[in-house]
């Protein structure tokens, strides 16, 4: 029978009732999606939708953000503050007065006896930004404690500490309009159809229409690989050695853009003098990618007359994060590729609202990108906060890598652990928990209470999350965008900011530092702060944010009065009228001697364990393992194994097998695939007590960033694959 256009059943979309769409944006990764969540005629949040007129996301949303409204009433939601004296213990349900003021006597009780900094802060990338000023106004103009940082250490401190060296301050330089400009894109390690399906789509719509060469390094054939005109399965660990042999092309035949350097940089001599050691043949034998194919990226990156270059967790997890995000700024700094249209080095963020954490949470320095080492920084914030400036440590106090092994040391006592999960996110678990069960007190302030770190806490603070809450989140491109609550935060259960404003006005009895209340007027006193600076918000309002469906940074009080509208997009940073932040405005060429420093196979070991993500799945999975349209998609570990390893092994599909590192193993079922080769394995790192018992996570010098995708493990068959199968249950959790 035939069918006609007439006879075509329209596509139904299920009714749900919808009276009322509310704004806000998203909250899981860094794309900065504008979603609308639609309320029914109760009141419930029952679906939710793209915004069209967001020039980020244009109407679409990824499979995260469709479900994201179910999250307010996913189970595992805390409800009430709970305590206990003991973290192994049943909980007891507390009044928000009794658990803070356990909180607040706790950090005073073990600052008093083990000094200020043994009581420690970590936070995350997945708050509002007026809460992180907000915590880090408490913790550093009050608290006093100077190892206070964020998960971003996990995430994004490679190519912060890479910017820094490059630039001489933090802040992504590109938009993704430059996508629309470009000549050639190099992605190194990042899998953007799957973690960032929104910004693939931009990128893949724009090479429709100009057709640039998209080449990627990345050892598995991940989703983007498969779209790419040429990949590059580099050896895991490696990439500074590529860039290094690309820049010996470069120069070799003369690509680079000499006017550029001489205008804009410093340090020529010494890179061109160290990459000439890395001819494309000896690199070759390092990176495991042939010289011709070197040869062909370098002309090709260098002859086009844009070209732009995006990184994730590939280069910044790695005991070369730093050098590889230099690296990546050498490259385009030599072929005068920032600041232009299509032109740049683009760090592609992780979490939400990572940015606005760097950008105003002060764990690794001030406000607005001020640092702790410097005098006039430190002044300025103690006025604006009504502290005493020496009240400030002069620099920066310990990362939250370098937090964990302080407290297995026994220097740090105490811990308040605010929306990140450690126990499943740092690398070697065992360790981990020794650390967590030496603690005197930990406090654990989440959305969620079934959470694997609060196993281990004394004090449970039940936080509203996403759209439960009010203010702003940075997204990849320096654009902010607003976050309006659409419903509240279920039972007692309260909005970060409240917390952190009820936890400081027991530090400030004196009412001596202002704390404002609102998410509002919080912003403006941000925007006081920034005005002048890189990352200049001075021109924004909330009301103006959410009319223009976000505004990138920096967009200034002059411009506002000038009557100037914010662009739409495509606003960069180090343009042709703008210098760089070092102190003569020039960028920095840093050389990258390759140290050979990995866990690496060897004969007991013989396999990479490579981690990472998968699109349906969130990190620790406390959200998307308990919406059912998200967990369904694999919902319990996995790897991907190449099908002629595990015939050697004997191993079926389906089946599952131990993993032994140096540090334990773990279980996960066995899924052939050539998207690995045959001496790696790819394991999401989603599941519970997983991938993390395995990893090593050896820290990178600059960023003290944990080498995640980079360990050596073995692969057994497990004879009893019932007893497996109960215990990848268990792993399953939810
Ligand atoms: N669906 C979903 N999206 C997310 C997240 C999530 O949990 N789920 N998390 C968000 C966050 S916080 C982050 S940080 C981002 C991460 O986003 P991505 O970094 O894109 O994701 P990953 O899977 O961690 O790693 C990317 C790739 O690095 C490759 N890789 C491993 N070793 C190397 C190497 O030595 N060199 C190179 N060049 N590549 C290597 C891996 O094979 C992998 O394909 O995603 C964000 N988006
Ligand atoms: N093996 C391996 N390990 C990794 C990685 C890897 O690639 N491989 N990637 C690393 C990276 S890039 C990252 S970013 C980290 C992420 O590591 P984590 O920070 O541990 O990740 P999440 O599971 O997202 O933890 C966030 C917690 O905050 C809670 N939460 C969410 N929203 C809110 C809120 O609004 N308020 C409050 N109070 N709580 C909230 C969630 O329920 C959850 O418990 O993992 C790192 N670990
Ligand atoms: S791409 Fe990222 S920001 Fe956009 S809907 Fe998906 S998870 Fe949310
Ligand atoms: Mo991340």
């Amino acid at each position: 029978m035939l069918f006609g256009r007439g006879r075509k059943n329209p596509i139904k979309l299920a009714d749900k009732g919808v009276v009322e769409w509310k704004y806000a944006a998203c909250g899981y990764c860094s794309t900065g999606c504008s979603i609308e969540v639609g309320l029914n005629a109760e009141g419930t949040p029952v679906s939710s939708r793209g915004v069209a007129d967001a020039d980020v996301n244009r109407g679409k949303l990824c499979l995260k953000g469709i479900f994201e409204h179910e999250l307010f009433s996913s189970a595992g939601r805390g409800t009430r503050p709970l305590l206990r004296e003991r973290w192994h213990e049943e909980w007891r349900p507390a009044s928000w007065d009794t658990a803070l003021d356990k909180l607040h006597d706790e950090i005073r009780r073990i600052q008093a006896r083990h000094g200020p900094d043994s009581f420690a802060i970590i936070s995350t990338g997945q708050l509002l930004t007026e809460e992180f000023y907000t915590l880090g106004k408490l913790t550093r103009g009050l608290i006093g404690s100077n190892n206070y940082d964020g998960n971003t250490t996990l995430c994004m401190a490679s190519a912060v500490s890479g910017y820094k060296r490059s630039f001489g301050s933090d802040g992504p330089p590109g938009s993704y309009e430059d996508f629309e400009h470009t000549g050639c894109l190099i992605a190194w390690g990042s899998n953007l159809p799957e973690q960032h399906p929104i910004i693939y789509w931009r990128m893949k719509e724009a090479q429709e229409k100009t057709g640039f060469p998209l080449i990627v390094v990345d050892p598995r054939v991940t989703m983007l690989a498969q779209n790419a005109n040429m990949h590059l399965a580099i050896t895991p660990g490696t990439d500074v050695v590529l860039m290094n042999a690309l820049m010996h092309v470069i120069f070799k035949e003369n690509l680079h853009d000499q006017r550029y350097i001489d205008a804009n940089t410093n340090g020529i001599e010494a890179l061109r003098a160290e990459v000439e050691k890395y001819d494309p043949v000896s690199a070759a034998k390092i990176c495991g990618i042939d010289e011709d194919t070197i040869r062909v990226v370098a002309r090709t990156f260098a002859r086009a007359p844009a070209a732009m270059q995006i990184w994730t967790m590939g280069i910044n997890q790695s005991t070369h994060g730093s050098d590889g995000v230099v690296g990546i700024n050498n490259l385009a700094l030599i072929t005068g590729n920032i600041g232009k249209p299509g032109g740049t080095s683009l760090s592609i963020t992780g979490q939400c609202n990572a940015m606005g954490t760097r950008e105003w949470s002060s764990c690794s320095g001030l406000p607005n990108y001020r640092y702790l080492e410097v005098p006039e920084h430190r002044a300025e914030i103690a006025q604006a906060w009504n502290v005493d400036p020496e009240f400030f440590p002069k620099k920066r106090g310990m990362t939250q890598t370098d937090i964990y092994q302080a407290m297995e040391a026994g220097q740090i006592k105490g811990l308040w652990l605010i929306a990140t999960n450690p126990m499943s996110s740092l690398p070697n678990t065992a360790r981990i928990r020794r650390a967590m069960e030496q603690l005197e007190f930990c406090c654990v302030q989440d959305c969620y209470q079934d959470t694997e770190s609060a196993q281990y806490a004394h004090v449970f603070l039940p936080a509203g999350t996403w759209a439960e809450k009010d203010g702003v989140m940075t997204n990849t491109e320096r654009r902010i965008s607003r976050v309006k609550p659409v419903t509240l935060p279920p039972g007692e259960a309260k909005p970060d900011l409240w917390v952190f404003n009820r936890v400081a006005e027991r530090f400030n009895k004196d009412g001596k530092v202002t704390f404002p209340e609102t998410a509002g007027e919080i912003f403006l006193e941000m925007g006081r702060l920034s005005r002048g600076r890189l990352a200049d918000i001075s021109g924004m309002t909330h009301e103006l944010i959410e009319q223009k469906r976000g505004i990138q940074w920096p967009y200034t009080a002059a411009q506002a009065a000038r009557g100037e509208a914010p662009p739409r997009g495509g606003k960069r940073l180090y343009t042709a009228d703008t210098t760089f932040s070092h102190a003569d405005g020039r960028a920095k060429l840093i050389p990258l001697p390759f140290i050979d420093n990995n866990e690496v196979p060897d004969e007991k070991f013989p396999i990479w364990l490579n981690t990472g993500r998968l699109i349906e799945h969130w990190h620790g999975r406390t959200k998307t393992g308990k919406i059912g349209n998200n967990n369904k998609f694999s919902p319990i570990p996995f790897i991907e194994i190449n099908p002629a390893l595990a015939a050697e092994l004997g191993i079926q599909r389906g089946e599952y097998v131990r993993m032994v590192s140096r540090r334990g193993d773990a279980v996960a079922m066995a899924q052939p695939t050539q998207r690995v080769p045959k001496n790696m394995v790819f394991l999401p790192f989603h599941f519970h007590d997983c991938a993390n018992r395995l990893t090593l996570g050896l820290l990178d010098p600059h960023s003290r960033q944990p080498a995640y995708k980079q360990s050596a493990i073995r692969i057994e068959k497990i004879a009893d694959q019932k007893a497996a199968a109960m215990l990848s249950m268990e792993m399953r959790k939810f």
